[in-house]
C-alpha cells in the first residue's frame, strides 16, 4: 500500500463568502492557502475561482493567472475544475483547458445537485476528455453516483486512456442527488473500481457531515482523501471550518494513523502519471 494523496478542494462554487468569510475567494487568499496545505501534506489543488465580487467565475485570464500563481508559489499539482458552476455553459467548462492546468476534473454524468442540475451529457464528456488527451492534461474523473462509472468504462473502451495512461477518480458522496456518504456505498464503488484499468486509483470526499465517514472508509478501503471548504464548511457539529488547514491538518492527522502518510506533490506527479 503507497502513502496518501491529500488533495485540498479549498472554495468550489456553492457557498457565498457573506456567509462563510474564511472561504479564500481572492487570488492572494488562494496561494496562501495552497502554501499552507501544501506544507501540512496536501499534494494537488482542485481549483475554482471568484470574481471581483467574490462570484464563481470561469473568467480565461482569472484562471491563467491562478495557474500560473499556484505553479510559481507552490510545488502542488494544480487541478483545475471543468464542473465549474451549475449555471456554467459547455463551452466556458471547455475552454477551462485552455488555461494550462496539469491536471482537471472531468464530470461522469448528469445529477441533480441539491436544488440545481449538473449537466454532463455524454458528447460533452468525450469531448472534455479528448481534449485532454490532445493538450497533456490528466484528468480527474468525479464521480456522483455509482452508474458513473460505468460511464467511465465505457468512454475509456471507446476512447482511450486518458494522457499519461493512468486512471485516477474521486468519488464525490453526500451530494443531495447523487450517492450517499456511506462505507457501504464507498465500498460498492470500489468493488466496480476494480473493473476499470489495472492500477486505477481513487480518492473520496463526503459533503457535509459524511466528510468523517468517508474520509475513513477511503482510508480503510485503500482510497485516497480530498478534503476542503468546497465539499464542508462544518468541523464538528456547532463549529463551522476555521480554515481549509484545519480540514487538511485533520486528513494527514487521518492517513498517519493508518500508516498511509502523505504523499509529496512530486510522488503524486509520479503515481497519477503527471509530468514533473
Ligand atoms: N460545482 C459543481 C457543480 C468539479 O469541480 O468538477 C461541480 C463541481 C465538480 O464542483
Ligand atoms: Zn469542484
Amino acid at each position: 500500500m503507497t502513502g496518501t494523496l491529500i488533495t485540498v478542494a479549498p472554495t468550489g462554487a456553492e457557498s457565498d463568502k457573506a456567509d462563510v468569510p474564511a472561504l479564500p475567494v481572492t487570488l492572494d487568499e488562494l496561494v496562501t492557502t495552497a502554501k499552507e496545505c501544501e506544507a501540512l501534506g496536501a499534494s494537488i489543488i482542485h481549483v475554482h475561482i471568484r470574481d471581483a465580487q467574490a462570484r464563481p467565475t470561469l473568467d480565461q485570464g482569472r484562471l491563467r493567472a491562478t495557474v500560473t500563481a499556484l505553479r510559481e508559489s507552490t510545488g502542488l499539482i494544480v487541478q483545475l475544475s471543468s464542473g465549474g458552476a451549475v449555471i456554467d455553459p459547455e463551452s466556458d467548462r471547455l475552454a477551462v483547458l485552455d488555461a494550462g492546468p496539469e491536471m482537471a476534473s472531468c464530470t461522469m454524468g448528469t445529477v441533480n445537485f441539491g436544488d440545481g442540475v449538473f449537466l454532463n451529457r455524454w458528447e460533452f464528456i468525450v469531448g472534455l476528455h479528448t481534449r485532454m488527451q490532445d493538450r497533456g492534461i490528466v484528468p480527474e474523473y468525479e464521480i456522483f453516483d455509482l452508474g458513473q462509472l460505468t460511464t467511465l468504462q465505457r468512454l475509456l473502451s471507446r476512447h482511450g486512456l486518458p494522457f499519461g495512461g493512468h486512471v485516477h477518480v474521486d468519488l464525490v458522496m453526500g451530494v443531495p442527488g447523487g450517492m450517499p456518504g456511506t462505507a457501504a456505498a464507498l465500498v460498492a464503488c470500489e468493488q466496480v473500481i476494480r473493473d476499470l484499468p489495472e492500477g486505477t486509483t481513487f480518492s473520496a470526499t463526503g459533503i457535509g457531515r459524511s466528510t468523517l465517514p468517508v474520509m475513513l472508509a477511503s482510508l480503510s478501503a485503500g482510497g485516497h482523501l480530498r478534503v476542503g471548504m468546497e465539499d464542508t464548511v462544518t468541523y464538528a457539529k456547532g463549529r463551522p471550518v476555521e480554515s481549509n488547514m484545519q480540514l487538511v491538518a485533520r486528513a494527514v492527522g487521518f492517513a498517519q494513523l493508518a500508516q498511509r502518510p502523505p504523499l509529496s506533490p512530486n510522488q503524486a506527479r509520479e503515481l497519477l502519471g503527471v509530468p514533473s
